[in-house]
């Protein structure tokens, strides 16, 4: 059946004019264009027809089509442009609202603590040492009088990357390689990172390591003792009570371990200690009975685990915003 085109057309025409939202617009668009559309109706009826008027009819259709799609196009771009001025002219920015807070980043408890640290030492005089991660056996373990068959070479603590290749386990190598490089005297400290096959609430495969070391003439465990009072009552912002315990380390002798007597009356070590092994003062082609010198080592996690009470050495490295933005 068809109808008569130019009625339709008319009706089209008119609703569209009328439509007052964009989604009834639509809705015209569907009636007459859609799938089930009246005039895609029209087109389908081509196919039946008398040979003879399906050209004229056929042009007829597309014309009505063309017509009814271009209005609804220049109605749609109307009604957008009426939307927006409406919605510019009912709603107003209110002032009175709080901004919106940007995050910004801070600098991490490890690192703020490796600064503090060398910032204490560099008021001491000493320098700031670096060197490489990945170190040989000779830095990391020989020069230090760690023997061969040493437990801390085995293969449990070390990661080993090649077969005199090793992720150092101290910071220690650095002082090795500046004694080489600018001999004595020399006061310097070495902060970086360390590695250890080991991992529990108190240990990580890698932390942060200081290492500090002091070799001249007349050097003796009362420097030391001077130096790591200084040091720690600065770090901890109070005069601390301290004990220095006999240990073993192979790189000094003798050795201790440094406490400190903390609130509840519990000794806490904080750091190791010792005066520099004879052995390693020859490794280095001094004479020990001119030279001396001292040594000492701290693990920073653990320093900062002291000073902040945390428990978990793992939440430094958690990337949790809650945790690390305390320490702002
Ligand atoms: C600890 C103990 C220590 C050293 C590190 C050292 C370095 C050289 C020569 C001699 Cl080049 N000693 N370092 C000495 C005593 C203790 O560390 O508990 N560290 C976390």
């Amino acid at each position: 059946m068809t109808v008569i085109l130019s009625d339709l057309l008319i009706t089209a025409l008119n609703e569209i004019k009328d439509s007052k939202t964009l989604a009834g617009l639509d809705d015209i668009r569907v009636h007459y264009l859609g799938k089930k559309g009246k005039i895609t109706a029209q087109l389908k009826l081509l196919g039946s027809m008398d040979p003879i008027e399906k050209p004229i009819f056929g042009q007829e259709i597309n014309t009505t089509k063309k017509r009814v799609e271009d209005e609804l196009q220049l109605k749609k771009a109307e009604l957008k442009k009426s939307t927006i001025a409406k919605n510019i002219e009912t709603s107003s920015i209110d002032v009175t609202l709080p901004g919106r807070a940007y995050l910004s980043g801070s600098i991490h408890p490890i690192t703020a603590t490796l600064m503090e640290i060398e910032s204490i030492f560099l008021s001491a005089g000493f320098m700031i040492k670096d060197g490489p991660e990945i170190e040989n056996e000779y830095y990391n373990f020989s020069a230090l009088n760690i023997p061969e068959n040493h437990p801390a070479r085995a293969m449990h603590d070390t990661f080993y990357v090649g077969s005199d290749l090793l992720l150092r386990t101290h910071t220690s190598p650095v002082q090795i390689r500046s004694m080489e490089k600018e001999g004595v005297p020399i006061k310097v400290i070495a902060p970086g990172k360390v590695y250890r096959r080991d991992s529990d609430l108190t240990h990580i495969p890698m932390f942060h390591q200081v290492e500090g070391l002091v070799i001249d003439q007349g050097i003796n465990f009362s420097h030391l003792k001077g130096i790591l009072h200084g040091f720690i009552n600065c770090f901890f912002e109070k005069e601390l009570e301290l004990r220095f315990r006999p240990s073993y380390f192979p790189f000094t002798e003798p050795s201790a371990e440094v406490d400190i007597l903390s609130e509840d009356g519990k000794w806490l070590e904080i750091l190791g200690c010792g005066m520099v092994h004879p052995k390693v003062l020859e490794n280095l082609d001094l004479d020990s009975e001119i030279y001396t010198g001292y040594a000492f080592g701290m693990g920073v996690e653990r320093l900062v685990m002291l000073k902040y009470d945390i428990k978990d050495i793992r939440v430094f490295y958690e990337n949790d915003l809650n945790f690390i933005s305390q320490f702002n």
